[in-house]
């Protein structure tokens, strides 16, 4: 079954005026919100993708304009607006000729009780299953397929916040992975949207190579928005990068006591846990509620724990790398076949740059048995094709971004996947 996906930055309305400045070289007419609003569902409709996954979504514009067009063209869709005053969103939309829904997450990356995440991004993770049908009957079906849309955080200076956005993401696609595999389903990854980071750089690293070890490294090479390397005093990353109320550990994954208890439930026999990972849970919030008719021995049934054994657990807990464990690639890869020039996803008055990528996980043909008995498999997705952004040059001499082309200040970004499905 071939599949598209497309990523795409909108330009919510509420944001072009607050940053006018950014905009000066366009003719008024192009920044209209209805004139734009015509050419963006041009857009999508003339792409048609099956699975379109929007960012700054401007939460009156989706109601009253994108959602009724969308719902009427067979798209399914949900929406989820950022915390805080700004009015815009994330959206994700299948078709439903195309798509079953298997779950639905909606991520709030802001957490009041951690000092670190005090922005107000959010992401969307949908798990899908492939169908092929003919009339009402569904003739096939595909593994499991994840797809997660995102906008980080935007300010330059602070990749510490977007790593841990990006965590909580990858977090809750491990568990959605975990899900399928109880059910002994492999499970499909798409992990698209504005990440506000430029290509090579820790961020994106750490996606396509499933690590990053940052100790010491400047927060603002994080993203490489801007360069600040002329600067004599910078922030710098050092373990831990989040603190472990956040239940979420350096390899990005839950360490709730739920994730675990869920963990366990699926293997039959003994509940076993290790000695280091039950000390994780030491500082976990359930673990420092102490029960009133608690005799109070300090320094043993208190619930202020030693701040010294605190460090040497994280030091052993953080080794100052993170990790996950998707394969990931990137559709696009940042260069242009034939003038080599760099290729940019997003352009204003201060300059273009790549900040939007579709991530997927790759066809790798594994051997079914390592002894040699059983036929190959293969997972993942074939890439099959995808539309080409362009370069800075090129959309200056087309008058830069929104234009009478080009309704937002990014360009879309558009995949062709392939996927093995079975006769249902
Ligand atoms: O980079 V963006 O545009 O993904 O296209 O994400 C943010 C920026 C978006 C949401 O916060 O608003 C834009 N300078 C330039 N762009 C800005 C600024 C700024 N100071 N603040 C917000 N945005």
């Amino acid at each position: 079954m071939d599949f598209t996906v497309m990523s795409y930055n909108i330009l919510a309305q509420d944001l072009l005026e607050a940053n006018e400045e950014l905009y000066t070289h366009c003719p008024l007419e192009v920044l209209d919100w209805s004139y734009r609003c015509k050419l963006l569902i041009e857009e999508i409709l003339k792409w048609a993708p099956d699975i379109l996954c929007l960012q700054e979504v401007q939460e009156n514009h989706y109601h009253e304009q994108l959602y009724p067009v969308l719902s009427q063209m067979d798209y399914t869709c949900v929406y989820k607006r950022r915390t805080g005053t700004k009015t815009d969103g994330c959206a994700t939309c299948y078709r439903s000729s195309r798509f079953s829904e298997l779950s639905v997450t909606l991520l709030e990356f802001f957490r009041p009780e951690t000092e670190l995440l005090d922005r107000h991004n959010v992401g969307i993770v949908l798990l899908l299953q492939p169908v092929v049908t003919k009339g009402s009957a569904v003739k096939a079906k595909g593994p499991p397929l994840c797809v997660a849309n995102t906008h980080l955080l935007f300010n330059p200076r602070r990749g510490d916040v977007k790593l841990a956005q990006l965590a909580i993401l990858l977090a809750e696609i491990d568990s959605v992975f975990k899900s399928c595999k109880a059910k002994g389903e492999h499970c499909n990854l798409i992990l698209c949207g504005d990440f506000n980071s430029l290509p090579d750089t820790s961020l994106y690293q750490l996606i396509t190579t499933g690590e990053l070890y940052f100790h010491s490294l400047p927060t603002w090479m994080i993203s490489g928005q801007e360069d600040l390397s002329y600067k004599l005093h910078c922030q710098r990353l050092f373990a831990p990068l989040w603190p472990s109320c956040l239940e979420i550990t350096d390899s990005c994954q839950y360490t709730t006591a739920k994730e675990i208890f869920e963990d366990q439930k699926q293997k039959p026999g003994k509940c076993q846990l290790s000695h280091d990972f039950l000390l994780q849970l030491r500082f976990s919030p359930a673990a420092c509620v102490r029960p009133l008719d608690l005799e109070l021995i300090p320094g043993v049934t208190d619930n202020t724990p030693d701040a010294s054994r605190r460090d040497q657990i994280y030091d052993k807990r953080f080794r100052d790398t993170i990790t996950h464990r998707f394969d990931l690639e990137s559709v696009y890869k940042h260069i242009l076949p034939g003038s080599g020039n760099p290729e940019v996803s997003t352009l204003h008055s201060e300059g273009g740059a790549t900040v939007d990528y579709i991530f997927y996980t790759p066809r790798r043909v594994l051997t079914a048995d390592p002894k040699g008995g059983g036929d190959p498999v293969s997972k993942g997705l074939k890439l099959i094709g995808s539309l080409s952004l362009l370069s800075e040059d090129v959309l200056w001499s087309l008058r830069g971004l929104p234009s009478h082309i080009f309704p937002s200040d990014h360009l879309s970004l558009l995949a062709k996947f392939q996927v093995e499905v079975n006769a249902a």
